[in-house]
């Protein structure tokens, strides 16, 4: 299993949250492939992101769980995600944030959904309709909900949570899916969506625990906005006449 961590400017909390990662990995739980290699995808952060990667004593290790750093220009976390994913050898990729704000304990439940699924998506709504999202600020909340109304009308129906940073896929539809990824921005994950539905990938939805952790590399303001709206727009146009796979 290949676990991308998108990473820009995160010197502040790639640490802890690869030692909480690697401490889990090196016990982990049931169903969990014992090779485990865990790229960080670097799109040219000007702190100490890439050297922090490099100093840890997994790094370049390939028995048990080994970590690896991959150096792209600077284009978004979709771009990011995108060149991980593709780069992935794992049978299962799996992609998360690199703050690691879903638990590391939480990958046996993506884990064991590919078993009967092609794409597993984690969501923040629990099976009992509270939502983990609750521990944003209110105003991510806010632009969270005007994002969904719009992304459910125009792209992805009855997903309702797209955003969440944690995905699995077999290694096939990882890559026929992310070779296809066009959208370099945040709205990458509907775009995957879209495709996954289009492609006649079968879809899991796991409930999945995520707590907001401070130190957002999100900037919300009008440039932001436009981008998304723009994007999310475009998808479906990006990929007509696509056919699904046999
Ligand atoms: N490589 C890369 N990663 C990014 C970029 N923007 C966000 N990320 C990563 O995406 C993940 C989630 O970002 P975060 O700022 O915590 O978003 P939030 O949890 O939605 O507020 C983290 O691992 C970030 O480092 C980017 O432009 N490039
Ligand atoms: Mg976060």
């Amino acid at each position: 299993m290949t676990i991308v961590l998108p990473a820009y400017n995160e010197a502040a909390r790639i640490g802890p949250a690869l030692d909480e990662l690697f401490a889990y990995l090196r016990a982990p739980g049931e169903g969990i492939p014992p090779e485990i290699d865990v790229l960080v995808v670097d799109d040219g952060s000007s702190d100490a992101t890439a050297s922090l990667v490099r100093g840890r004593p997994e790094f370049g290790q390939s028995i048990g769980a080994g970590l690896d750093l991959m150096g792209v220009p600077h284009a978004g976390k979709g771009a990011a995600v995108k060149a991980g994913m593709l780069a992935a050898h794992g049978d299962l990729i799996v992609f998360a944030d690199s703050d690691m704000a879903t638990p590391p304990g939480e990958l046996v439940k993506l884990v064991s959904a590919l078993a009967s699924a092609d794409v597993a998506l984690g969501s923040r709504i629990q099976p009992d309709g509270s939502d983990m999202r609750a521990t944003q600020p209110r105003y991510r909340r806010a632009l969270g909900g005007l994002f969904h109304l719009l992304a459910s009308i125009w792209v992805v129906g009855d997903v309702k949570d797209t955003q969440a940073g944690f995905k699995g896929f077999t290694r096939e539809a990882a890559h026929d899916l992310f070779a296809r990824q066009q959208v370099t921005s945040i709205v990458f994950d509907v775009e995957l969506i879209h495709l996954a539905r289009r492609r006649g990938y079968r879809i899991a939805v796991v409930p999945i625990r995520w707590e907001d952790v401070r130190g957002s590399r999100l900037r919300p303001g009008p440039r932001l906005a436009l981008r998304v709206a723009w994007d999310l727009f475009r998808i479906p146009l990006l990929h007509r006449g696509m056919r699904r796979r046999r």
